[in-house]
Formats: C-alpha cells, structure tokens, sequence
C-alpha cells in the first residue's frame, strides 16, 4: 500500500497511529508530499489533490483520514472500533468533535499564513475561542473517550498534539490539567511517539 503524507499534518498522522497500532507499517510504504508543489501521481490517485491518501495493493484510492483509519482497521482484528453499534456511534461522535478541533487549528493556521495586513484577528480569535471551548468540554466528556486506543482516542490524540504544535499560546495543558493527564497517558505509547510532529 502507498500513502501519501506530510509529516506536520495531523490527519495523516491519525493514518499511521493506526497502522502502526495494527502493525501494518512494514505494508506501506509513505511518499512525504510537498503540498505547495503536488506531484501529479498524488492529483491522480486523489482527485481533492489532499493528503491523506491510501491506494491500496488493488489499486483503490481512499482519501479521507477517517475512511483510510476504518479501511486498516478492517483489515485484521482485533479492531480497534467496538463492533457493538451503540458504542460506535459514540466513538464516531468523539472523532468528529476531535477532528472539528484539529480543522479549527488548522483554519487558525492557514490565516496567519496570509500577509500580516490581511489577516483577521476577529477570526483569528473565533478560532482560538472555540478551539478553547471544545477542549473544555472535552476535558468534562473524558471519561467517556476512555483510555482504550480507539479510532476516537487517536483522534483525540492527533488534535491535542497539533493544537500544542501550532497554537502553544493556549496552553491548554495548564488550564486543563484533567486532559494533560490523560494526554500523558498515551505519551509512551510506540505509535504516539512515533508520530509525534516534528517541530
Ligand atoms: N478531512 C480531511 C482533511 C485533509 C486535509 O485537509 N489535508 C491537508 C493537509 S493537513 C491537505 O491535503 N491540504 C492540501 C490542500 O487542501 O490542497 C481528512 O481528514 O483527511
């Protein structure tokens, strides 16, 4: 299997936690794409032109972090999505909150990359207020995201590492120390550190 990656992107990232989770990293073999400079194969396999994106040994593409984390999961058990429906609606709620966190880093992130004169700092701030937000009542929902690895807690994982990489002035570890501690957790866990975003 080929994926194509960056290494800062926190949706990618959630792609390997998993398949070094399901032990699949010896099958796949990653292409570190340079986003401002896309090479065509990747335009090919991914028509969006984003990454991550899966072409399996069949030939067929799946786009999206979330399908590609399903895809590999379905591939071998134990999954790491409960097979019970009611606990997988639950976890695919935590992964939509998780993931909403990371889009709104890296909205945040995008506008700052425009000219000083031209960014928004009404939006800059609605960014980082709703990011600060979501991460509180994540805080209060933790016992509900547990401390099983779960497509959810990679999610989680993923967002938490990426708002601490681009958005270090929140400081989200002080104010809530409920989701440091269990950020910490899964700190020493193989996949986790392997992942870790390079800075
Ligand atoms: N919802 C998508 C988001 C993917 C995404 O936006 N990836 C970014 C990199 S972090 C990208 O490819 N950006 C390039 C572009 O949009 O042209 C997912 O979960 O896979």
């Amino acid at each position: 299997m080929k994926l194509y990656t960056t290494h800062r992107s926190p949706y990618a990232r959630k792609v390997l936690i998993t398949a070094i989770e399901k032990g699949f990293m010896n099958e796949i073999s990653c292409v570190e794409v340079d986003l401002r400079n896309k090479p065509p194969e990747l335009q090919k396999a991914n028509p969006l032109g984003k990454i991550p994106a899966l072409v399996t040994n069949s030939g067929t593409c799946y786009y999206e972090s979330s399908i590609i984390c399903d895809y590999l999961d379905s591939l071998s058990e134990p999954r790491l999505m409960p097979l019970d429906p009611n606990s997988q609606i639950e976890v695919r709620n935590l992964c939509a909150l998780s993931d909403g966190i990371t889009n709104l880093a890296v909205d945040h992130f995008k506008e700052t990359l425009r000219p000083e004169e031209k960014q928004s700092r009404g939006l800059l701030k609605k960014f980082q207020t709703t990011i600060g937000y979501s991460l509180t009542h994540i805080n209060d929902l933790l016992p509900t995201f547990g401390t099983n690895i779960t497509p959810a807690t990679i999610s989680l994982i993923s967002a938490l590492g990426y708002v601490s990489f681009r958005l270090p002035e929140l400081n989200w570890r002080e104010t809530l120390p409920n989701l440091s501690e269990w950020e910490t957790l899964f700190s020493n866990r193989e996949s986790v550190k392997e992942t870790a975003l390079l800075i």
